[in-house]
């Protein structure tokens, strides 16, 4: 299962970083220590189990979205609530909007079995462990080319670098994972 969520579409923005591998080495072996946990540059991985779920928390950059069934090859958004931040170039258009600079994903699955859950009720909120500042996530259902296996909850965000406290429930259980923010 976990290679099936570390998908295709994570490819090309990856191999585009190795261009920056300065920044990115540093980032990677500070990472590299925190347990179980996968993190290659910018883009995070952690799981956990809770409750009926085992939940996998993703979080790269910023990526675009586009609508159901419109043709491209962005993620596209199933349902939900429209990200609090706007992309790149269109944020200089939309004053008040800050521009997005992590796309924070949610994976739900049945710890038994391990289907994808759909239509789960979910919340996430990251909280910052040394200001205390909460950043709630607007949920979106979101998938990629992959179809229904890629199904997951979570939305673009514009967040200030630090380590925070990704708090998250499904369906009123509740699990909470450490990041450090780049
Ligand atoms: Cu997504």
């Amino acid at each position: 299962m976990t290679t099936m969520v570390r998908g295709t579409k994570f490819a090309a923005p990856q191999s585009r970083r190795r261009v920056v591998v300065g920044t990115l080495a540093l980032v990677a072996s500070i990472t590299a220590v925190s347990g179980s946990a996968l993190a290659q540059g910018q883009r995070i991985t952690r799981q956990t189990q809770a409750g009926p779920y085992r939940l996998v928390l993703q979080i790269g950059k910023a990526e675009a979205m586009q609508m159901r069934g419109a043709s491209g090859t962005g993620e596209r958004m199933v349902r939900g609530r429209p990200a609090a931040c706007r992309m790149g170039s269109m944020a200089g258009m939309s004053m008040g909007h800050t521009t997005c600079n992590h796309h924070l994903e949610l994976h739900v699955y049945a710890r038994a079995g391990g289907k994808v859950v759909d239509h789960a009720r979910v919340l996430i909120r990251l909280v910052n462990t040394a200001t205390h500042r909460i950043t709630v996530v607007p949920i979106m259902t979101m998938m990629g080319r992959e179809g229904m296996s890629d199904l997951h909850y979570g939305n673009n965000i514009a967040i200030a670098s630090g380590s925070y406290r990704v708090v998250v429930h499904v369906h009123g259980i509740s699990a909470a994972f450490a990041v450090r923010l780049t």
